[in-house]
């Protein structure tokens, strides 16, 4: 493990990702990209074989919160209030990236998808057996969903990473919430959350016909 991995807690994700839901079940960015660079963090401790992937994680969380930080950072508030304005302004590429090759819209569908494959993969973990191995249930969570939309040297890619996984019980002690019986205790009352955020993107973006943005 490399140095860094006692700075992570699994808390601190889910306090981001259960801060996600608004009063009207709209989904807040700030807490949402909270939620990811948490994630990328831990990313990070795994080694430096997984840093091809939590780059690319990396440059989309900067794209967002570019926009947050940007004159129309009102916009882009939460995921419903970003899909309304760039629709409405003419700022999505719907057909193939041109003008607007890193608009909100498809930026965000990327980590969307990524969040199906955290909610399986977390599912997988908190119901999996002690002596179960991480690398199985991440590459099974992955080939059923983020997989479908890579190329073949990504997903090749990936494969060799997750041989690098420590097994289930050492990966649950890395969350530093405590024993793993605590962390899978944690991962089910972190779950419903995160289901949620993705239940509710998930709908808006189905909507919007934005669910296959190029
Ligand atoms: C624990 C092991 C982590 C395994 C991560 C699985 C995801 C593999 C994703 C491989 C992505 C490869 C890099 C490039 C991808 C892009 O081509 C693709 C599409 O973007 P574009 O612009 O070309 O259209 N990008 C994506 O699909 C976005 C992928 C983002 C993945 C972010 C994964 C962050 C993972 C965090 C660690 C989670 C650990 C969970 C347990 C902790 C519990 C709190």
């Amino acid at each position: 493990m490399a140095a860094g991995a006692e700075t992570f807690s699994l808390r601190e994700v889910l306090v981001a990702f259960t801060a996600c839901v608004s009063e009207q079940r709209e989904v807040r960015v700030d807490p949402y990209l909270a939620g990811w660079k948490g994630l990328v963090r831990f990313l990070n401790c795994l080694g430096t074989i997984f840093s091809f992937i939590s780059k690319d994680a990396v440059t989309k969380i900067e794209i967002i919160e570019n926009y947050r930080n940007s004159d129309q950072r009102e916009k882009y508030l939460t995921v419903q209030s970003m899909v309304e304005y760039e629709l409405a302004n003419g700022l999505v590429d719907l057909q193939q990236r041109s003008k607007h090759p890193n608009s909100g819209c498809r930026t965000f569908l990327r980590l969307h998808r990524a969040l199906h494959w955290l909610q399986m993969f977390l599912e997988g973990l908190r119901t999996g057996e002690d002596n179960s191995k991480t690398s199985v249930i991440c590459s099974e969570t992955y080939n059923a969903s983020l997989a479908n939309y890579h190329p073949w040297i990504i997903r090749k890619a990936a494969g060799v990473a997750f041989c690098a996984l420590p097994t289930r019980n050492t990966f649950l002690e890395t969350m530093n919430v405590g024993t793993a019986e605590e962390a899978v205790t944690m991962l089910g009352d972190a779950l419903p959350y995160i289901c949620e955020v993705y239940k509710i993107t998930e709908e808006l973006y189905a909507q919007h016909k934005l669910l296959d943005l190029p």
